[in-house]
């Protein structure tokens, strides 16, 4: 076969050369390849931030490991103590935020952590030039149930002056330079978003590597799914209501009824909504009226996963990504997803509709 731009005639093919489509790579690409390939592209990179998203992905590995087996493991059930939520601790709960604590201070490349199961922030390395802040296992009330759950994450700068962190995790999500989740479904993948875009990888239990089986994910610029928690229908707000009662009517000129999935999991409806589209929604309401979800951890993390695929994320208000943190632990609404159907949900919140 003749080098492209090289003068020589290139030979036809002979009749019996099929030009059957190349043969499947043998060994695919593995995550760690994927970063080092992303480190490679940018000037001044020194490894840190791929260092941080193995030690991740590795922790990810050992939760994984210990998810599987949990019910043989004795890992099911309650600690006996409650977290700074007022939620009672699930041992699997411990378990993955002890493993991501440990595998991150390993690392060396963290100035401190946040997690949902920890009161306090944890400092680390003094030297460390990031700052994970993490949900160890999303989705606990499906923990015992063998319902998908998962590990939420994102990655900041930790800036500091003369060895003194000028800024900790209280920074707004636009600050993010990676986000991912990991979902421990039928098949364990973690989905990666950086300011490359957005991938997902699928562990191969066998060999013990994430390799990349959805290249350069984009959401949907629309669906016709809804994902909320109906159950909380007498807690909404008028305007929530309205939006509800809307997306279930009949107009086949857009799509609707929208069909309507809950797993109780944001990472199992956000990565439903991500690859299929549509909106998930899980809006301020009487029991929860700051919303539910927690901003640094699980809210900011998903919007700037969305917004890397062209999605988007909504308190209902403003974008998720330019709302200013006061605490480590602070709530928030979150509606993310396509961004055709967010766009409506807003219109709704405005009363435009
Ligand atoms: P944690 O399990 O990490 O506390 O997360 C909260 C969560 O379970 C989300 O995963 C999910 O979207 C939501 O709460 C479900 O809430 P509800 O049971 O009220 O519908």
């Amino acid at each position: 076969m003749a080098e492209p731009g090289s003068t020589s005639p290139r030979a036809a093919p002979s009749p019996n050369h099929s030009l059957s489509p190349p043969a499947p790579a043998l060994v695919g690409t593995t995550l760690e390849a994927h970063l080092i390939g992303g480190m490679r592209g940018t000037p001044g990179a020194t490894g840190d931030f791929v260092s941080v998203l193995n030690a991740l992905t590795l922790g990810i590995r050992i939760i994984h490991n210990r998810v599987r087996a949990a019910g043989l493991a004795g890992m099911l059930g309650y600690t006996g103590e409650t977290n700074v939520q007022g939620e009672e601790v699930q041992k699997l709960d411990a378990f993955a935020n002890d493993v991501l604590c440990s595998v991150l201070e390993r690392s060396g490349r963290c100035a401190l952590v946040a997690s949902e199961e920890m009161e306090q922030v944890r400092v680390q390395s003094s030297s460390g030039k990031y700052i994970v802040c993490f949900d160890p296992l999303d989705g606990s009330s499906n923990i015992d149930v063998n319902i998908s759950i998962g590990t939420i994450f994102c990655v900041l700068r930790a800036q500091s002056v003369a060895g003194h962190l000028t800024e900790g995790p209280l920074q707004p999500g636009h600050k993010i330079v990676a986000a991912g989740y990991s979902v421990y479904g039928s098949a364990t993948t973690v989905v990666l978003a950086t300011s490359f875009g957005v991938n997902c990888f699928t562990l191969d239990p066998g060999v013990g590597e994430f390799f990349l089986s959805h290249p350069d994910i984009k959401c949907p610029e629309r669906g016709n799914t809804y994902s909320i928690n109906e159950g909380n229908h007498a807690r909404w707000d008028d305007k929530v209501r309205k939006w509800a009662s809307w997306v279930k009517e009949e107009n086949k000129a857009d799509g609707r009824p929208f069909g309507h999935r809950y797993v109780g999991s944001l990472v199992a409806d956000a990565h439903r909504t991500l690859l299929k589209g549509g909106i998930f929604a899980y809006p301020a309401d009487k029991k929860s009226p700051g919303g539910k979800l927690r901003l640094l951890y699980e809210a900011n993390p998903m919007a700037f996963i969305f917004q890397q695929a062209g999605g988007a994320a909504t308190n209902g208000v403003d974008p998720i990504l330019k709302v200013e943190p006061k605490s480590v632990h602070d709530r928030t609404p979150l509606v993310l997803g396509s961004k055709h159907d967010v766009g409506v949900f807003r219109e709704f919140m405005r009363e435009e509709r």
